[in-house]
């Protein structure tokens, strides 16, 4: 199946309200999440790998990917679909190897010296942000607007994920500075019916 990467969740259990995760996605993928990224800065691996695993078995037969933040070792242990690393996370070429040719890898993105930088053979996308600068990430890099996104996504020979502070609002901006989805956590996790938050950034994505 090609990478549909038009809406992309980002899970931070902390934001997820009163809903459970398992909830949260179950619900955000109904209203039309594409991809699935579990991300917890927190839990050890073995919580991580338990959490992913149920994950993993709730997106059966979705045809959504699940993704996880940083961790090869939860990759590997939950068989997830893939890995998604920042600039100083475990390497990209030893995730490769252990995780074979179909899985999915990213690496996030700031600069247009870390995207030439990039090992672009083994990897399948980007994430480029932050956009705007955002609270669900403490220690994030500089936000670089829709131009910085558009400098990015015209330089890149693969698909890029726009992440930081985007909603709804900001889908069309998004898609004519080249992305190929949009990435989020507030916009869906914490909001009262992430269903219906996900349905309308899907809408909003297709419209644009
Ligand atoms: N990486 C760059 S910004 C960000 C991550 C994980 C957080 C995005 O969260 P939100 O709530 O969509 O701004
Ligand atoms: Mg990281």
């Amino acid at each position: 199946m090609p990478l549909d990467l038009s809406l992309y969740l980002v899970t931070d259990a902390g934001l997820c309200a009163e809903k459970t995760l398992e909830r949260t996605v179950e619900d955000a993928v109904a209203g039309g999440v594409s991809i699935v990224q579990l991300r917890d800065k927190q839990a050890s691996n073995a919580a991580m790998t338990e959490q992913a695993k149920r994950l993993k078995s709730l997106l059966a037969g979705t045809g959504v990917p699940l993704i996880i933040n940083d961790r090869l070792e939860v990759a590997i242990a939950s068989q997830a679909d893939g890995l998604h690393v920042g600039q100083s996370d475990a390497t990209i070429e030893q995730a490769r190897q252990a995780l074979g040719e179909k899985a999915i890898i990213g690496l996030s993105v700031n600069t247009l010296m870390q995207l030439s930088q990039a090992p672009i053979s083994l990897l399948d996308y980007f994430g480029f942000g932050p956009v705007f600068a955002t609270p669900s990430k403490g220690d994030h890099e500089p936000p670089i607007g829709f131009e910085g996104l558009a400098a990015l996504t015209s330089a890149s020979r693969l698909p890029g994920v726009a992440i930081g502070g985007l909603k709804a609002a900001h889908m069309r901006d998004a898609k004519r500075s080249g992305a190929a989805g949009v990435a989020v956590i507030s916009a869906i996790c914490g909001q009262a019916s992430p269903r219906e938050s996900a349905y309308h950034l899907a809408r909003q994505w297709a419209d644009a």
